[in-house]
C-alpha cells in the first residue's frame, strides 16, 4: 500500500556517531552494527481507531533510529506494516455497523496524514496484512510441511505453530512461563483453547468462519492469517533473514515479537532474527496505558485540529526517554509548546555558543540509547545563551536549526 510523503533531511557537517540501543533480548544497551543497508521493521497500527499519542511516540522513537543511522552515513531500509485484518478491527466494524475495509482505509489514511505532519520519515515499504496473504499462506504451508505447524483436530481449519519447534523460544522476552501465559491471554493469544500441543502455541492461520472475511489459502483452506506470522513474513520478504532492528511498543515484547522471531528463525534456519529487539515505553493517561480498548485516547489529529503545531507535539513526545512508560499530561504539551517557541526564537538569533559543540553534544546524547531528555537539555542551554546574547558564533543558529531538523526531526525555520 502507499506510504506517506517524506521531506529532505539536511546533511550535517562532520561524522555521525554509531548508535547504541537497548536490546530486550540481551537486556542491555549494545551498539547497532548495521551493514548497508541498515534494516528496520517496526510494527505498525491496527487501523480501527485514529492515531493516538502512544502510536506517535513509538513511531517517533524509531524515526530517531533512522535519523541517527543516516547521519552516520548508512543507507536505511525501513519496513512498517498495517494489520488491516484482525479480530479487533472486525469487532469494531461490527459494533459500529461499518464495513471493516472502509474503516481500515479511513484510519490508515489518517495515520499517514499524522505521520507526515509529525515529519516522520516514511518507510520504504508500507505493507498491509491483506496484500501479504499469499506470501503468508505459503510460509504457513512451509511450517506445516516441516512439522513446526499443526492443524487443530476440531474441524475449524485453524493452524497453530508448535513452540517446541523453536529451541530458543523465550530468548527475546526473557519471561517466566507463568508470565508468558498471562501475557498470551491478555494480548491476543488463546492459552486456554483445548487441543493445542502447548498453551503458548500461537495461531498461524484461522480457518474461515461464517460472517468473517476469508481468503484462499491453497492447501491450508480458506481463512486468514494469524498476527505474528504476518510481521515475520513481511519482514523476511522485504528485509532478508536477519534484520538490525525489530521495533514496536513494549506491549509487543510478548507474545508478538517472541513469536514473530520464532516463526522467522524456523523458516530461515538462522537467527537471531533481529540483532536488536527495541521497545518503546507505553504512553499513558490518568495512570493507565493509552489504548483503544480502554478508550482513554488523545488523538494526534484532534490536537492538530485544535491548532497545536505538530513540531511542538513532536517535542512534547520526545521530552521523555523513549523506553520509559510515561504519562501524558497538559504540562507535557505546554512544555513542548514553550520549547518550540523558544527554540524558534533562538534559531533566529544573530549568534550563539559554538554550533559544532552543540552538534557533537546532541549526537553523543542520541547515540546513547536515544537520550532525548539529555539532547533537549543541551539545546535548551544553547538557546538560553543565544537569547541572552552570550554566544559569539554567528554560524551557530543555522547549525542549531539543521541539527534539530536532521537529528530530532524538528523543523524550526519555515
Ligand atoms: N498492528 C499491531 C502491531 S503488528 C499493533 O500493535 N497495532 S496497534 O495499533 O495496537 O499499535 C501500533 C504501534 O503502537 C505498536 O508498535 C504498539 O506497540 C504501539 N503502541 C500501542 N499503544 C501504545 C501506547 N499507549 N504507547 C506507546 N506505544 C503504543
Ligand atoms: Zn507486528
Amino acid at each position: 500500500m502507499d506510504s506517506w510523503t517524506g521531506h529532505e533531511v539536511p546533511r550535517l557537517p562532520g561524522a555521525g556517531v554509531p548508535l547504541a540501543l537497548f536490546d530486550s533480548a540481551r537486556r542491555s544497551v549494545a551498539p547497532t552494527r548495521p551493514v548497508d543497508p541498515a534494516t528496520m521493521y517496526v510494527c505498525g497500527i491496527t487501523p480501527y481507531d485514529a492515531t493516538h499519542l502512544g502510536h506517535a511516540a513509538t513511531m517517533l522513537a524509531f524515526d530517531l533510529v533512522q535519523r541517527m543511522w543516516r547521519d552516520a552515513g548508512h543507507r536505511v531500509r525501513y519496513v512498517q506494516n498495517v494489520t488491516d485484518v484482525d479480530d479487533p478491527l472486525l469487532e469494531r466494524a461490527a459494533r459500529d455497523g461499518e464495513d471493516w475495509v472502509v474503516l481500515a482505509m479511513r484510519e490508515t489514511a489518517l495515520f499517514r496524514e499524522d505521520m507526515e505532519a509529525l515529519r516522520i520519515i516514511p518507510p520504504d515499504h508500507y505493507v498491509g496484512a491483506v496484500e501479504s496473504i499469499p506470501a503468508i499462506a505459503e510460509r504457513v504451508g512451509v511450517l506445516l510441511d516441516r512439522g513446526a505447524g499443526y492443524r487443530l483436530a476440531d474441524g475449524t481449519g485453524d493452524v497453530y505453530f508448535d513452540v517446541a519447534a523453536a529451541p530458543r523460544f523465550g530468548y527475546e522476552s526473557n519471561l517466566s512461563r507463568e508470565q508468558m501465559l498471562v501475557f498470551a491471554a491478555e494480548r491476543g493469544g488463546d492459552p486456554q483453547r483445548p487441543g493445542k500441543r502447548d498453551p503458548l502455541d500461537p495461531l498461524l492461520w484461522r480457518g474461515a468462519r461464517d460472517g468473517e472475511p476469508a481468503w484462499d489459502g491453497g492447501p491450508l483452506g480458506p481463512g486468514r492469517p494469524g498476527w505474528h506470522i504476518e510481521c515475520a513474513v513481511i519482514a523476511l520478504g522485504l528485509l532478508g533473514d536477519r534484520i538490525d532492528v525489530q521495533g514496536g511498543g513494549n506491549d509487543l515484547l510478548f507474545p508478538h515479537h517472541e513469536c514473530s522471531a520464532a516463526h522467522a528463525e524456523v523458516l530461515t534456519g538462522t537467527g537471531p532474527f533481529a540483532a536488536h529487539y527495541a521497545h518503546a515505553g507505553m504512553i499513558g493517561l490518568n495512570g493507565e496505558k493509552m489504548s483503544k480498548s480502554r478508550g482513554n485516547l488523545v488523538f494526534v489529529s484532534r490536537l492538530r485540529g485544535d491548532g497545536v503545531p505538530p513540531m511542538a507535539l513532536r517535542l512534547a513526545l520526545i521530552s521523555g526517554h523513549y523506553r520509559a512508560d510515561r504519562q501524558w499530561t497538559d504540562d507535557t504539551l505546554k512544555t513542548g509548546q514553550q520549547r518550540w517557541h523558544r527554540w524558534r526564537e533562538a534559531a533566529r538569533s544573530a549568534a550563539g555558543p559554538s554550533g559544532a559543540e552543540l552538534l557533537a553534544g546532541v549526537r553523543g546524547r542520541l547515540a546513547d540509547d536515544l537520550d532525548t531528555p539529555g539532547a533537549l537539555a543541551l539545546i535548551d542551554e544553547w538557546a538560553d545563551h543565544a537569547l541572552a546574547g552570550t554566544g559569539a558564533d554567528p554560524q551557530a543558529p543555522t547549525l542549531m536549526a539543521e541539527t534539530c531538523d536532521a537529528l530530532l526531526g524538528v523543523r524550526l525555520r519555515d
